[in-house]
């Protein structure tokens, strides 16, 4: 039986990137067939219907059937996998508020169409904006899918993060692990080097501390703003493989002795208060992934923990009545 993959927002820039690696088999592998469900404004439907027709062009070995809808009920039927990108970008004079109003209307409908009609098994990335809170708008509206199924992607950011890191320290970024992404998907995220690795040994102790306060830490929470600059546009390509990555290493386990970032509905581990969809360091096993607990947090992380753990509980606020 083909997995059917959900990819909203697919005539965008990051859903052009992804309907097109997934389909090549790089989510599942190109032996495993699936199908893809297409979600766009109704606007969106032409340039959706081209997107569907290149599609069918690859003649990828993976891919099944595709369907192009405008309405959730039908992009989220028996859904295995869904990728929600689709959101509504801050236009002129619009407030952080009215963002977030705006969207939660969007990630509440999608919910209750997941509730409604997708696999009891789904596994959902959010990566639209704000991400964090729009996951937990869909989680709050779907209310017979485990609270687990429901994530938002902080993994862009753990990426650029390692590339950072390797860049200074003059090595491969494939040699690091152990760095972890802390919070919200904005600029108060918090990346964490404490207990960085480099070819399995921890090297935190030797790292330069003014380099990583004063130039790491801004770079990564600002490097969306950064490639905005450069490229005009905002990280789509980067995005959309940060997406398969989080949903491979979910789905397939990840490395034993490495830990992944990712948001995920908060159990109160390290103290962050318990039901906001913030980011912790997992470990993924048979489709499920735990917390690294244990993990020695000291004045400065807390600090920084605190502060990205109070903007989502601000975002929360905000939108409090749809959840
Ligand atoms: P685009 O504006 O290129 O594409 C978004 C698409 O979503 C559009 O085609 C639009 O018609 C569609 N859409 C809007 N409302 C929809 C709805 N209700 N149902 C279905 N489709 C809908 O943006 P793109 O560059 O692809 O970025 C998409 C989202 O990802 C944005 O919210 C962006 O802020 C967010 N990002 C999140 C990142 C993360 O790490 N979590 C990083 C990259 C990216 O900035």
């Amino acid at each position: 039986m083909p997995k059917t993959v959900t990819i909203t927002g697919a005539a965008g820039q990051i859903g052009y990137q992804l309907a097109f690696r997934i389909a090549s088999g790089q989510l599942l592998g190109a032996g495993e067939k699936i199908n893809l469900n297409l979600l766009e404004i109704t606007p969106a439907l032409d340039a959706l219907k081209g997107v569907a027709m290149e599609l069918e062009d690859c003649a990828f070995e993976a891919l099944s059937e595709i369907s192009i809808s405008d309405d959730p009920s039908i992009a989220f039927m028996d859904s295995d996998y869904a990728f929600l990108v689709g959101a509504k970008p801050r236009g002129p004079g619009m407030e952080r508020s009215d963002l977030l109003q705006e969207n939660a209307k969007i990630f509440s409908a999608q919910g209750k169409a997941i509730n409604e009609n997708a696999s009891r098994d789904i596994k959902v990335l959010v990566v639209g904006n704000p991400a964090n809170t729009n996951a937990l708008i869909a989680m709050s509206n779907a209310p017979d899918i485990d609270k687990s199924a429901f994530t938002a992607m902080m993994r862009l950011d753990h990426n650029r993060a390692l590339a950072q890191l390797a860049s200074h320290l003059k090595c491969h970024s494939s040699e690091l692990s152990n760095m972890t992404i802390w919070g919200n998907h904005s600029t108060t995220q918090y990346p964490d080097v404490s207990n960085l690795k480099l070819n399995g040994k921890n090297i935190a102790s030797s790292l330069d501390i003014t380099w990583v306060k004063d130039d790491f830490i801004p770079r990564v929470q600002n490097r969306g703003a950064e490639i905005i600059k450069a490229r005009g546009l905002s990280s789509a390509a980067s995005a959309a493989s940060a997406a398969i990555d989080h949903m491979r290493d979910w789905t397939v386990d990840t490395k034993t002795d490495d830990w992944v970032s990712m948001a995920i509905p908060s159990d109160g581990s390290y103290g962050v208060s318990e039901g906001i969809i913030y980011s912790f360091p997992v470990t993924c096993e048979n489709g499920s992934y735990s917390i690294i607990q244990n993990l020695e947090i000291d004045e400065f992380s807390m600090a920084s923990m605190k502060l990205t753990e109070k903007e989502l509980l601000e975002e929360r606020a905000a939108i409090e009545e749809l959840l």
